[in-house]
């Protein structure tokens, strides 16, 4: 039954979008394609991507260039103004689908909001609205008071969804000042993460290691130890799934690296950064570094690493020596723990340098089978977030 209608202090309340219901629609589909070839070369901001349809076809398409440059809209107006037949008189009338609200506000750029009525685009379709205080609810204000048509994907259609999921790393950045963090632990039933200490073990299986992947294609960066890198070797790309690779970040004492290991290849898509005390001798130029002082307590050197890099979303993957700084500091976000059918009396166990009041932070959120392997999902208590 429809709510009696009222009136209700603020913005308007966004008109009903006409994204389809259930799917998405092509338009937006193809726009959350262009957000996607450009995820990870934005940093900090958010990748978008925005596409331009006049008369039923695409006239301009494009995602945010890197940090100071042009925004996602304008590189799509952009393409519109100078194809073949284009120019501003195909431009005047478009729409526009774009899957974060255009912003309103003069930072590194100037505003795309006004760039969309100068062009003449008659009518914006958004998946969802920008968090930044500088922005949130202006940049439709700025258009619809400009006279274009505001659409805005309702909360639980595919096109808001899609979003929430898409930018989740950029909402938590913006309301929390630092990167959403999480954290991937693999264990035993006995709660071990190997089978004797310094083994490598093959623990979870083949869809755990999917899931796995997946968590990889959505981080900015993947932190593991130089132990982890030693034994284990792991590629940590979304190989399985796709997706771009995030940064791998290494956390090491050594003074030397093995550059027989994967993380250590050149040509791999993957950036990787050693974290340490001191420059590697043997530190490959495609290799970037970052010095620790170790002035501050590691995690508190790490976050600011992680803000000097703009990432929004850091995966955290072992091993104990590194997820241990941050679930002792309560700095974990989601926590997904997988368990493996199996005993290893005699292996080490995940959680032996933690504090007891470690878990205190997190709520247990959700079990989800992972072929012979079960994830329980924990999440940060929503008060404390
Ligand atoms: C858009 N389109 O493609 C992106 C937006 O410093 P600036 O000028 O680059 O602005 C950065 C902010 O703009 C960023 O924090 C976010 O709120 C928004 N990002 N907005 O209209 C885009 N990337
Ligand atoms: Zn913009």
């Amino acid at each position: 039954m429809p709510a009696p209608r009222k009136k209700i202090p603020g913005p308007p309340p966004a008109p009903e979008s006409k994204e389809p219901r259930g799917i998405l629609s092509t338009w937006m589909r193809l726009a959350f394609r262009e957000a996607e070839t450009v995820r990870g070369n934005t940093l900090p901001n958010p990748a978008v991507g925005a596409v331009l349809v006049r008369n039923g076809k695409v006239i301009g398409r494009g995602g945010t260039r890197p940090a100071g440059q042009a925004h996602a809209e304008i590189v799509a107006l952009e393409g519109a103004r100078v194809a073949p037949n284009g120019g501003l008189d195909r431009i005047r009338g478009a729409t526009l689908y774009v899957t974060l609200e255009p912003c309103s506000h003069f930072g590194r750029t100037a505003p795309c909001a006004r760039a969309l009525i100068e062009a003449g685009v008659a009518k914006v379709v958004a998946a969802c609205p920008d968090p930044n205080p500088k922005v949130s609810g202006k940049g439709f204000a700025m258009l619809r008071r400009a006279g274009i048509t505001v659409e805005i994907a309702p909360p639980g259609s595919p096109a808001r969804v899609r979003a929430e999921t898409f930018y989740a790393g950029f909402f938590f950045w913006v309301a929390n000042g630092r990167p959403r963090i999480i954290v991937k632990i693999a264990q035993s039933l006995d709660g071990r993460i190997n089978a004797r200490a310094g083994e490598e073990t093959a623990l979870t299986g083949e869809e755990a290691r999917l899931f796995t992947h997946g968590l990889r294609a959505h981080a900015d960066a993947v932190l593991v130890g130089g132990a982890t890198v030693r034994i284990d070797d792991p590629d940590l790309t979304p190989r399985l799934t796709g997706g771009r690779p995030a940064q791998i970040l290494v956390l090491t004492r050594g003074r030397k690296l093995d550059l027989k290991r994967q993380v250590y290849s050149r040509n791999r898509g993957a950036k990787t950064v050693v974290i340490s005390p001191e420059i590697p001798q043997n530190l490959p130029k495609w290799v970037d570094h970052v010095a620790l002082r170790r002035k501050k307590p590691l995690v508190r050197e790490l976050l600011a690493v992680f803000a000097a890099r703009g990432y929004h979303e850091v995966l955290v993957e072992g091993g104990r020596a590194v997820w241990s700084p941050f679930l002792n500091a309560g700095l974990c976000d989601a926590l997904h723990l997988v368990t493996a059918p199996m005993l290893l009396p005699q292996g080490e166990p995940w959680g032996k340098d933690l504090r007891p009041a470690w878990v205190k932070p997190l709520e247990f959120h959700r079990f989800t089978p992972l072929g012979s392997d079960i994830l329980a999902e924990f999440r940060r208590r929503s008060a404390a977030s």
